[in-house]
Formats: structure tokens, C-alpha cells, sequence
């Protein structure tokens, strides 16, 4: 049994995850693991099978998670909620053999079983009538987990982990922010980007907490946990502190009281994935008596740097976690002075191990063994600091990161559109919001609501347009390249 697996049954009949249905303990959830593990084996899953899930948060996830990782396969979590067309890409892409759900996702789960010639399994039926088999030894150096992500080129890149990488991650949030089995978590994060699988999820079962799976973020029902005087960490990414601020604002005097005081209460507040504003930093100090501990990862890296227990400064994310190296360099590859900005390259145990079936994409990410993150950051005296992406083409939208040049190819393909530019809008809530400017093919001019109908049956939601301006002509430079910044500026210009 791999590094991360390899505890659950020591916590015992310790409680394990609180979903919808109720109670599990880590004993009973290492059963019901152990049971898919034996059915997938059965269905054929054999050492690097790919299988994906589509299993709802919470006990069903997590067994056939555990499961396909003791059955020797790599798992790639899919969002339930996204269009068939978005999924297709990672389910053709990285082969999937099976696919994990339960009754609510069968019907998605046999489409998407469809694109690859897959097989399903149903994880609850697997637990309710288990039939064990001998498993297959599982290595530290098996890929364990592909997560895709946005690029500059093309369509998402599928990000391969090891075992030994994602335990490294689990590791070093564990020693930097003290987990101990005394803690729980609300997960209101989604089961497929590095923060809701392992800085919540994976990190909380690796120490015997205890993890409650609400099944995806709804304001009040969050400030209802943060208030219960249960749980001690939670995490989000910027957007949900904004959205929680304002459900405090939108709340009456006696709510507002007592979800303040008891929120105060938790031992940890953490945020990442997009910066922080130093606004909402300071309205949740002012509501919840926290400083929001800001920290920096990446899915190719789980976590590199972080403000710390002891010192957060607002507008920075802090030093290095435990085992991880971090550099500033110029274009040339070239260490920069301190305090100079520059491209920032990490290194360490926790970092992925390829871009899967891309060894073009891996090679030039990587320079000897630094992986060039494409983040523009400067080392200061009160830790590093974050100036944004080297391209414009990586947006970041409610912590969600899409790319420009994958949208623009979708909605290339809209009847009414000659051609396009996508492009990301400072937003106070999004951090950035997905706009295009468009060129008309006909006389045709669908409504802004129309267009975000089109896109989502075509994409996830966080990369379909907010905003809609139809344009004679794309700005473009003597090369022929179209200029984001003058596409940006007519928005602004046509406000
Ligand atoms: C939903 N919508 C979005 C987004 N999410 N639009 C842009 N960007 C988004 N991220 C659309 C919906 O389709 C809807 O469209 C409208 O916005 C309002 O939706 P709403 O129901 O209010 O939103 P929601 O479903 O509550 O989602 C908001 C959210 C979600 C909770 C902030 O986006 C979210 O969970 N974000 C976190 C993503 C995350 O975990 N990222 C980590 C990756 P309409 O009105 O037309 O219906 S980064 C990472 O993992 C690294 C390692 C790191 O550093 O952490
Ligand atoms: P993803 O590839 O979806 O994992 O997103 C990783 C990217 O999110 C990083 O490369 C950064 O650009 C951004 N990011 C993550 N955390 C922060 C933060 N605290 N401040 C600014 N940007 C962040």
C-alpha cells in the first residue's frame, strides 16, 4: 500500500467523513475501499489502469478513490457537473478503462464510459455485496492521480502525481499548519483541481481528522459549519470569502453576531488559488477575527509557498513549504538579484511527475530539474510576492484557470462568429472575469444569454464568457498577433 493509503484502518472506528448520509468511520471506510479495490480487479483493472470517478463528495468518493489506488490504478477525477463535450478530452485523452459512480451519476458515467470504450462500476454496489481478492503491491513511484489543467496551447494537459508526490504535498501541509487528527474540515471546494482532492481532503484522512463533505459551497450553509463550533480549518479560494462577506452583510444583526463569534473559534483560515484582494483579507479580519493565512501552489506542485502559523503579511504568500526549493529568474534562466522580479522556478518532492502523453510539453517545462512555473514573483523581506502570468492567456476566474486560446477555439466554431479574442476583466468578485470580443459572420447577434447558453453545453462553466462585445476588426500588432491589451481596453472603452 502506497504512502497516503496506507492509514486509514490505523485510525480505527475514529470518525472519517460526514456527507449526506450521514457518519463513517476510517474502519468502515477502509472496508468499503477494500470492496472496490476487489471489484475493479474483477472488472479487469490491472497496475496503471486509468480510472476515472464521477462518484458525488463524500464515502463514495473516497472508497473508490482508495479503491482504485489499492487496485493499482491511476485515478482521474472528473466534475460531475460538467458538459459530456468538456469531459471527452480528459476520458479520451488519458485512456480510461473504468469509470466510478453510484446511481445519481450512472447516466454520465455511460456516456463517458462511451467516448473511451470503458467499462462502469457502480461503488455502492461494489460495497453493498464486496467479494475480495488478493491486491496488487502498490509503489510510492506509481502514478497515482491525473488532475488537467489549462495551458497556454491547446486543450487542458493531463498532470500526472505519483503517490510519493502527493504524499510529499500532505506531508508538508501537515508540518506547516500543524494538522492533527483533533482537526476537522468542511470541504466546499470541487473534487477536481489539487485544493479541494489534496490540501482538504487528502491531507485531512492522512492524519485521522475528520472531513465533512457538504457536496459544493453554498454561503449560508458554510457560515451555518464555520459557526457550528465543530470544525477548526477551513479553506477556500478568494471568491468564497467574497461570497461569504456578503452573505454576513446581507445577514441580520443577531446572525451576524453569532456567526462572527463562533468563527472566530477555528484554529485555521486559509485561502489560495488566485490572489487575495487586501480588501477582502481585511473585511474577514473584521468579521471573523481571522487573518487569512495566503498561500501559493499550483497543480503541478501541490503547495510551494505559504504565509506561515506565525506571520502572515497581507499581499504576500509567504516562504517555501517544508521540502520545497523556490528561485527567481530572468529570461535567460539567470538567478535575479534579490528583491528583483522575475519568472519563479521550484523544485522538490512534491512536484508532478509529467504532463501526460506531452513529453514536449514536459521537457520544456522543466530546466535541469527547476519546473518553470510561468508566475511572475519578487522575494521581498516580508516573503514573496505574487505580480500575476507571463502569458495574458492564462485567466483565472474564481479560482478556476482557463485559457484563452481554448475558448477562442470553441467559440470559433459559433455560427455567428467570423472570429475572436477572449480575454480576463479585473473583477472584485472573480479576481478575473472571461470576456470575448467577437466579429460578426452575418447579420446574426445573439443575445449575451444565448452565447452563455451555447457555451456551457461546450464547456465548464468558469470558462464561458461573461461578457459579449461584437468588434469590426481585432486589434492587431504590424506581426498580425492579436493585442489583449487593446482588445481589454474596448471593453472599458465600450462601458
Ligand atoms: C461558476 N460560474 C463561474 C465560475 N463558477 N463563472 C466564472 N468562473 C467560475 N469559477 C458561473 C456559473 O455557471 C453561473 O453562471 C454563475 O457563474 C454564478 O454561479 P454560482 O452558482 O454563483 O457559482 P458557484 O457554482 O457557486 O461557483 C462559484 C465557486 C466555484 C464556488 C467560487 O467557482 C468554485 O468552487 N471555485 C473554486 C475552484 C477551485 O477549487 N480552484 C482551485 C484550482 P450562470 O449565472 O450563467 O448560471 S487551483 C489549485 O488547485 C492550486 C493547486 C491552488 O493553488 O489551489
Ligand atoms: P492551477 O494551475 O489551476 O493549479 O492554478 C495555479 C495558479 O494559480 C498559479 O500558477 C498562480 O498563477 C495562481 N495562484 C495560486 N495561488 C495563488 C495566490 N495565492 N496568489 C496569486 N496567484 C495564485
Amino acid at each position: 500500500m502506497a504512502a497516503l493509503d496506507s492509514t486509514l484502518a490505523s485510525f480505527g472506528e475514529s470518525l472519517a467523513v460526514v456527507d449526506r448520509d450521514g457518519e463513517q468511520s476510517y474502519l468502515a471506510l477502509d472496508g468499503a475501499a477494500n470492496a472496490v479495490a476487489a471489484a475493479l480487479v474483477r472488472a479487469g483493472v490491472r497496475s496503471g489502469s486509468v480510472v476515472a470517478t464521477v462518484c458525488p463528495a463524500g464515502r463514495w468518493w473516497l472508497a473508490g478513490t482508495y479503491g482504485a489506488w489499492r487496485a493499482g490504478a491511476v485515478l482521474l477525477p472528473l466534475e460531475a457537473s460538467h458538459p459530456p463535450a468538456e469531459l471527452r478530452h480528459p476520458v479520451t485523452d488519458s485512456g480510461v478503462t473504468h469509470v466510478l459512480c453510484t446511481a445519481e451519476s450512472v447516466e454520465l458515467a455511460n456516456e463517458l464510459a462511451a467516448f473511451a470504450n470503458a467499462q462502469i462500476v457502480d461503488v455502492r454496489e461494489a460495497v453493498a455485496a464486496p467479494n475480495f481478492v488478493t491486491l496488487p503491491e502498490i509503489s510510492d513511484d506509481d502514478d497515482a492521480m491525473i488532475v488537467y489543467t489549462s495551458g497556454t496551447t491547446g486543450l487542458p494537459k493531463g498532470v500526472v502525481h505519483t503517490h510519493r508526490s502527493l504524499g510529499a504535498q500532505c506531508s508538508a501541509m501537515v508540518e506547516a499548519w500543524d494538522w492533527t487528527a483533533a482537526d476537522r474540515i468542511v470541504c466546499v471546494l470541487p473534487l477536481h483541481h489539487v485544493h479541494g482532492l489534496v490540501n482538504v481532503t487528502f491531507t485531512s484522512l492522512s492524519v485521522g481528522a475528520v472531513l465533512e463533505t457538504p457536496g459544493g459551497f453554498d454561503a449560508i450553509k458554510t457560515w451555518e459549519r464555520l459557526a457550528s463550533g465543530d470544525v477548526t480549518i477551513f479553506m477556500a479560494v478568494p471568491t468564497i470569502y467574497s461570497r461569504l462577506v456578503r452573505a454576513w452583510l446581507d445577514a441580520d444583526e443577531a446572525t451576524k453576531a453569532r456567526w462572527s463569534s463562533r468563527a472566530a473559534l477555528l484554529r485555521l483560515m486559509v485561502s489560495g488559488s488566485a490572489a487575495l484582494p487586501v480588501s477582502t483579507l481585511e473585511q474577514w479580519r473584521e468579521i471573523s477575527g481571522h487573518v487569512l493565512l495566503e498561500r501559493y501552489g499550483m497543480t503541478e506542485l501541490g503547495m510551494a509557498l505559504g504565509n506561515t502559523l506565525d506571520r502572515r503579511v497581507p499581499g504576500h504568500v509567504g516562504w517555501p513549504f517544508p521540502g520545497v526549493e523556490v528561485r527567481i529568474v530572468n529570461e535567460d534562466i539567470v538567478d535575479v538579484p534579490d528583491g528583483d522580479v522575475g519568472e519563479l522556478l521550484v523544485r522538490g518532492s512534491q512536484v508532478f511527475n509529467r504532463y501526460l502523453n506531452r513529453p514536449d510539453a514536459t521537457a520544456e517545462s522543466f530546466v535541469d530539474g527547476w519546473f518553470r512555473t510561468g508566475d511572475v514573483a519578487q522575494q521581498t523581506p516580508d516573503g514573496y510576492r505574487l505580480l500575476g502570468r507571463a502569458s495574458v492567456d492564462i485567466i483565472k476566474s474564481g479560482g478556476e484557470k482557463v485559457s484563452a486560446l481554448e475558448i477562442e477555439e470553441v467559440f470559433r466554431t459559433h455560427p455567428a462568429i467570423a472570429d475572436c479574442a477572449v480575454v480576463g476583466l479585473p473583477d472584485e468578485e472573480w479576481g478575473e472575469r472571461v470576456a470575448i470580443a467577437w466579429i460578426a459572420d452575418s447579420a446574426d447577434r445573439p443575445t449575451d444569454a444565448e452565447f452563455r447558453a451555447w457555451g456551457k453545453e461546450r464547456l465548464a462553466p468558469a470558462k464561458v464568457p461573461f461578457n459579449y462585445l461584437c468588434i469590426s476588426e481585432l486589434p492587431r500588432n504590424p506581426m498580425g498577433k492579436v493585442t489583449k491589451v487593446a482588445v481589454k481596453e474596448r471593453f472599458t472603452t465600450a462601458d
